[in-house]
């Protein structure tokens, strides 16, 4: 029996008060789209199946290289950050594991962790390495790179921390790694760019050799940030040709935050998934670089473009499945309101994309008709699914409205007396 942290006749008795509007609204976009020929039935079901998993890192408020201004009730440690990622699930039934970053989610009990995930109905995601930061302690400094640095022994550390998140992962359940660098240079010269991305690769395949049989690696590519005038695997083409050159477990994971503005990302996503190299996503939003905003916040029909170009993967090849993650920073919203949004965001392209008349287009496609495919495309995006979002989360026991349900519930003003400031808490959101 899942535990629920939020008392769950609450959350019946916000749902009681929504009930009959949502049915409402349901009937009414039915009727519509029944006359589309569309049964919405199908596409409620459809919905239930979504997942994307929540970032430990994202229930912490986050911050700016400016400033951070915590949060009240902030989670304290990776007990506390799963008790916020249980919430989010709980209203929104969408979210149903979590994503780990080791060391800040390191557990002193990988057992009772996993223990405690099971009970609040969670399991785990990928698990993410870190070398992008010194540890306390660390013996050598990431400061010139970790898995490309000049230092044998730097790389050496890094592989080595790689392989111990595999061995934690596997205990907690997890199916793969995903591995982010923020290894570059500066200045042009530092580097010798080949040099750094042989070295990147002869340090992967150190950790690849590690990977379970059925584990997959992540390779996270990201244009640019902290090196500001090359970063070693800053694009598609260099996630590819490392992920190709270290074999089948190895896939591209694509962060919508990590390109170059007005980068065409649902080509991108087209390209990995043709050549079987796309393992999966990073959601969030940005306006000019890696903002790391609320998924669908600035520009929601990218992100539906992308679940366009998903969708047709998927009639391709139905054991087509990339790992769906969300990683955002909250600076000015609380994290689990910002996260169940995002969830609910990320779910309606999903849904918004099924509703794609895929055999008009592939018409006005092959009629060389620009207008009609573009409106095709247009007619799925205006549509507002949110009745069907609502009717899902319903069924599956979650909350008509998330965000309602959460304020109406406390539970933030009960976990500010509960966790109240701890020096060397690792709650915090970082970017
Ligand atoms: C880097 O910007 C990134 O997108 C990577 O996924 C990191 O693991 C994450 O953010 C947290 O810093
Ligand atoms: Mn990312």
């Amino acid at each position: 029996m899942t535990k629920h942290i939020i008392d769950a006749a609450q959350v019946e008795q916000h749902n009681a008060s929504q009930r009959a509007a949502l049915q409402a609204d349901y009937d009414a976009l039915g009727g519509m789209l029944s006359r589309r020929g569309v049964d919405i039935e199908a596409l409620t079901a459809k919905a239930q199946t979504f997942a994307v998993a929540v970032p430990s890192w994202g229930v912490g408020t986050g911050g700016t290289r400016f400033a951070r201004f915590p949060g009240k009730g902030e989670p304290r440690d990776v007990t506390e950050k799963l008790e916020d990622c249980a919430v989010i699930n709980q209203l929104t039934r969408a979210t149903p594991a979590v994503s780990l970053h080791f060391p800040w989610d390191k557990p002193t009990d990988p057992k009772a962790l996993r223990q405690q995930a099971d009970e609040l109905g969670l399991g785990f995601d990928a698990v993410n390495s870190n070398t992008f930061q010194d540890q306390a302690g660390q013996a050598q400094t990431y400061k010139y790179g970790s898995l490309t640095a000049q230092s044998k022994a730097a790389r050496e550390q890094a592989v080595a921390h790689n392989i111990d998140c595999i061995e934690l992962g596997k205990t907690l359940g997890s199916k793969g790694l995903t591995v982010w660098v923020g290894d570059g240079s500066n200045f042009p010269g530092q580097h010798n760019l080949r040099g750094a991305l042989e070295r990147y690769i002869d340090s992967a395949r150190g950790i690849y050799a590690a990977l379970p049989a059925d584990w997959l690696m992540y390779i996270e590519h990201k244009l640019f940030e902290p090196a500001f005038y090359c970063s070693v695997i800053a694009d598609w083409g260099t996630s590819f040709a490392v992920a190709q050159t270290l074999g089948e477990k190895a896939k591209c994971l694509v962060d919508l935050g990590h390109h170059a503005p007005n980068t065409n990302i649902e080509m991108i996503v087209a390209r990995l998934a043709q050549f079987g190299k796309l393992g999966g996503f990073h959601f969030n939003d940005s306006k000019y670089g890696d903002d790391d905003l609320d998924s669908g916040s600035i520009d929601p029909f990218q992100l539906f473009l992308v679940f366009n170009e998903l969708a047709d993967a998927t009639l391709r090849d139905s054991a087509f499945s990339p790992a769906y993650m969300l990683d955002q920073s909250h600076n000015v919203t609380d994290p689990i309101e910002s996260l169940m949004s995002s969830a609910v965001e990320v779910q309606r392209a999903f849904v918004q994309a099924a509703l794609v008349d895929r055999a008009a287009l592939a018409g006005f496609q092959e009629a060389n008709d620009a207008l009609q495919s573009a409106q095709a495309l247009k007619k799925a995006f205006r549509t507002d699914v949110s009745p069907i979002l609502a009717m899902a989360r319903l069924r599956s026991g979650g909350a008509i409205d998330p965000v309602a349900a959460y304020r109406a519930s406390g539970y933030r003003e009960q976990v500010a007396v509960k966790r109240p400031p701890r020096a060397g808490a690792s709650g915090s959101g970082i970017v």
